[in-house]
């Protein structure tokens, strides 16, 4: 046999190398639960999605995407350090591995889908983008706005969207970009642009920030898809559908009329598709390499999907949002999630 020599030898020591590199690599969920909490990537403060309250408890539909991963591999929803990330950051820090999991009002579109490594585990809040404007501008429609100076925030889809909007027009803009929110809203108050642009839902989150909030007013006109979820790397195909179902869970679980209040006494139901939700029958949690009770401890410890909703962007919140297409797709809208069977 001929030994190996030079590039040869290099080349089967390289691939020898990554092969036992890869076999020890932990998965994210072995990392997760060996550390005992999951590192959840979130918004800086943006009230309904991710924001702290007055006693520094993370609030809001992103962070209960984040705590439901944790009731689902942890067993227990409170077992999350949420990392604040701008725009900007975000990406980096699900590429090195600073989060497992991002859950930051991000938009799912191809490029990030595709060339940044990373995957969109689903949607948790379907929006589009609009215009906020004071209402001493006296403008009623976004087409009226020539000229305009515009408050942005750099490394968002908000920027792309606004560019093609503006020419599709054929109107003229100035932006005026910010690297958070706060700045963002601030320079807005302080006359610094005429308009501010960015997701519906959030210019109704940062309106609310304003000292006078009825000073300002969201434009009709939506210019974009803005499907919002939560990311994870590419290569961790089991993480990527722990992701995946711990947001089709509450959905199934809406659609059952399973709540936070009521799932402990359905326990005893003999309905099969309740059986297979709460761990009880069929595939149980195996499929996702997860305890047998994954599902409803998400239900017992975060909600349903309505509830969720409801608490932190809808009525029994200050944002008061209406479902809309957020709504279940047997419902009226569009949110739709395949059966745990
Ligand atoms: N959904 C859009 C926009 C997301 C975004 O970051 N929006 C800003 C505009 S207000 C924001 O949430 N900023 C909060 C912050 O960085 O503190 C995207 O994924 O690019």
């Amino acid at each position: 046999m001929r030994k190996a020599t030079g590039l040869a030898a290099a080349l089967a020591l390289t691939t020898s190398f990554s092969v036992i590199s890869s076999a020890q690599a932990a998965s994210t969920l072995e990392s997760v639960q060996e550390r005992g909490y999951l590192q959840c990537g979130v918004n800086t403060g943006l009230p309904g999605f991710s924001s702290p309250d007055d006693k520094g408890n993370w609030k809001g539909m992103d962070v209960d995407t984040c705590r439901a991963v944790a009731a689902a591999t942890l067993g227990d929803a409170d077992k999350v350090k949420f990392i604040p990330l701008t725009a900007k950051e975000r990406f980096t820090a699900l590429q090195s591995g600073e989060i497992d999991v991002l859950s930051r009002n991000t938009t799912w579109t191809l490029t990030r889908d595709s060339s940044l490594g990373l995957n969109f585990a689903g949607v948790n809040y379907y929006d589009g983008q609009g215009f906020l404007v004071s209402k001493n501008l006296g403008v009623k429609s976004a087409l009226e706005l020539d000229g305009a100076t515009v408050c942005i925030q750099a490394g968002t889809t908000s920027e792309l969207n606004l560019a093609d909007y503006f020419r599709q027009h054929k109107m003229e803009y100035q932006p005026v970009v910010f690297d958070t929110s706060d700045q963002t809203i601030s320079g807005f108050e302080a006359g610094r642009c005429d308009m501010l642009t960015s997701d519906q839902s959030q210019l109704y989150a940062l309106r609310i920030k304003l000292k006078k909030p009825d000073s300002a007013m969201v434009l009709p006109e939506v210019i974009s898809k803005e499907p919002l979820g939560p990311v994870v790397r590419q290569g961790d195909d089991q993480w990527f559908n722990i992701v995946k179902w711990s947001l089709f869970a509450q959905l199934n679980a809406e659609e059952m009329g399973l709540t936070s209040a009521n799932i402990d006494s359905q326990k005893k139901s003999d309905n099969p598709a309740v059986g297979r939700f709460i761990g009880k029958e069929g595939i149980k949690g195996k499929g996702l390499g997860l305890a047998d009770d994954w599902a409803y401890q998400i239900v017992k410890q975060v909600g349903n999907y309505g509830e969720i909703f409801e608490r932190n962007v809808g009525e029994g919140s200050p944002l008061k949002i209406a479902r809309g297409i957020n709504a279940l797709w047997n419902q009226g809208g569009i949110q739709y999630a395949p059966p745990i069977r």
